[in-house]
């Protein structure tokens, strides 16, 4: 059972959700990464959706490129908070990701991360922050790793 659900509408994306992994590894959060595809597989997304609560998972994670629909449909499916990193495509950067993420309809939010790797990255923090509110020891590492990141910043150019 994981804490945290990264999927991701395919093979290719995971380059970039795989840095969301990495910073939940990190933290000690448990996760798992599934490829289910709104297009492709869309009836792997509604058993995802439907499983999403059951299975324990509490924050979802789900990048996708293009049409990206996979985030806005898993949030559709569950009441599991599900943020949205939009894929860096090749034909228009990532915006038309970022688009089709963000705009969501009243009623149905996705919190739509930034385009590409900083992105998803910033989705494993915010997944971690929204955990460490009922976890204080994850708060602490998650405190941990953001003084180490500010404490990492030179404060003179090299
Ligand atoms: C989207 O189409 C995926 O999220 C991916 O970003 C994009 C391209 O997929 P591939 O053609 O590389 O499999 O559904």
């Amino acid at each position: 059972m994981a804490d945290v659900g990264i999927i991701m509408g395919s093979q290719s994306d995971w380059p970039t959700l795989q840095k969301a992994a990495e910073v939940l590894d990190e933290l000690g959060i448990s996760n798992e990464a599934r490829i289910v595809s709104a297009h492709r597989t869309p009836d792997r997304l509604w058993d995802y959706g439907r499983a999403a609560l059951d299975s324990g998972i509490k924050v979802i994670i789900a990048g996708a490129g293009g049409a990206a629909h996979l985030p806005g449909m898993m949030a559709s499916k569950t009441r599991v908070p599900v943020i949205g990193v939009p894929i860096q495509t090749k034909a228009l950067g990532g915006l038309d990701s970022l688009y089709s993420i963000v705009q969501m309809p009243r009623g149905f939010p996705v919190a739509t991360m930034a385009i590409g790797e900083a992105g998803a990255v910033n989705a494993g923090l915010m997944a971690a922050g929204i955990l460490s509110v009922s976890d204080a020891k994850l708060g602490a590492r998650l405190d941990a790793w953001r003084a180490a990141l500010s404490a990492s910043i030179p404060e003179t150019p090299q």
